[in-house]
């Protein structure tokens, strides 16, 4: 019988790539979307998922308990993939509350219905490097043993996540794991984060369309690798022998000025034209430095990305050339 997989944020960049991909290894996929108001925006990262019959989704709401509970009842999924948050850094200032029920309390809610419904279905919990805030190894890596010490209301939300998800794994005896995934990127990444924000530009910019962009701290490094990568990883995790907690990263870090550079280099521009910086794109606390060792994930599961960060730069700038010609 096919597997059964359960997604929550099915409709964000990781959540309709990993649909994708268990789609494509003949799982059975389930997921929740929330109401929007212009509904046809809804499913518009689900288009591909879309033409294959064995993907269903129903309404639901990590705040909304009796959706969740709903689901875990009808479905019995085997894995469950919690993807769902409010997932944008500098917005978890302007809205720390939202940010903390759906990420904090949210995940809560998601283990409950599953402990009580379904306790012998797998968890994967979508846990950070935004958790390890500024807390930095002295060979200049993050690592699963790294201290936590989150410096935004966001990453203070998947650290409570990621320990609710060890208590439970311990305490009830579940296959519940974190991935701790670094910044990854894809086509499909929203127009508010970085990496889209600097390929939609200077594409434009080379076409005539926008002559500025507007940037906040270019000098933080993060450490970027391609959401398609990480979505295997994700199911690699919940096929491994025994419940864990396993970072994953591409082990090179670089800054947004690099990206700038490499992006705007690719399409014959010197970003030093267009890029200015606005304050209103600062953080109140800014993560100056992320790089991850993934070891433990090469070495325990196998996992390798196929991408480097030029090759990810390379297929956004083609993704946003078609786009605008
Ligand atoms: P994304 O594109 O922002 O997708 C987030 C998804 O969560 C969307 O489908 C969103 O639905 C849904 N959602 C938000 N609030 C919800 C709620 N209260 N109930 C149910 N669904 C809700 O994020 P992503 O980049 O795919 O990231 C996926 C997960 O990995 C997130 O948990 C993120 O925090 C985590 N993560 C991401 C990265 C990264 O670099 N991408 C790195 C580490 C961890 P709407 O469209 O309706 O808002
Ligand atoms: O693209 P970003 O907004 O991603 P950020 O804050 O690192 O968070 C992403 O990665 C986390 C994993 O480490 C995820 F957990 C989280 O869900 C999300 O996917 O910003 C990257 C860097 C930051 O240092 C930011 O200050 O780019 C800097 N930056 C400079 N100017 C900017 C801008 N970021 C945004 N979004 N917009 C700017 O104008």
């Amino acid at each position: 019988m096919n597997k059964k997989a359960f997604i929550t944020g099915i409709s964000g960049q990781d959540g309709s790539y990993l649909a994708e991909y268990l789609l494509s290894r003949d799982y059975k996929v389930y997921g929740i979307v929330r109401r929007h108001s212009i509904a046809e925006h809804q499913d518009s990262r689900l288009e591909n998922a879309y033409k294959n019959p064995n993907l269903e989704c129903e309404y639901g709401d990590l705040l909304d308990t009796s959706s969740l509970e709903r689901s875990m009842k009808s479905i019995k999924p085997d894995e469950i993939y919690n993807l769902a948050a409010q997932s944008h850094v500098r917005i978890s200032y302007d809205m720390p509350q939202f940010t903390i029920q759906t990420n904090a309390v949210g995940v809560l809610n998601m283990l409950e219905a599953y402990r009580q419904n379904c306790p012998s279905a797998k968890f994967y919990q979508a846990s950070s490097s935004e958790m390890f805030g500024d807390s930095v190894d002295k060979d200049e890596f993050q690592r699963e043993t790294t201290a936590m010490t989150p410096v935004s209301p966001y990453g203070c939300s998947k650290v409570f996540a990621y320990n609710i998800i060890r208590n439970y794994r311990k305490a009830y005896n579940l296959f519940a794991s974190n991935g701790i995934l670094f910044n990854h990127e894809s086509p499909r990444r929203g127009a508010n984060f970085v990496s889209t924000k600097v390929i939609k530009a200077a594409v434009r910019i080379k076409l005539g369309l926008q002559d500025k962009l507007e940037l906040g701290n270019m000098d933080a490094y993060r450490d970027w690798g391609h959401s398609k990568d990480y979505v295997r990883a994700m199911n690699m995790v919940l096929n491994h022998e025994k419940p864990d907690d396993f970072v994953i990263s591409t082990m090179k870090t670089h800054s947004v000025r690099d990206m700038c550079e490499y992006v705007f280099a690719k399409l014959e521009l010197n970003y030093e034209d267009y890029v200015v910086q606005n304050p209103k794109y600062l953080r109140a606390e800014e993560l100056p430095y992320l790089k991850g060792d993934s070891t433990k994930a090469r070495t325990t599961l196998g996992w390798e990305p196929e991408y480097t960060f030029e090759t990810l730069m390379d297929d956004m700038i083609d993704h946003w050339m078609k786009h605008h010609e």
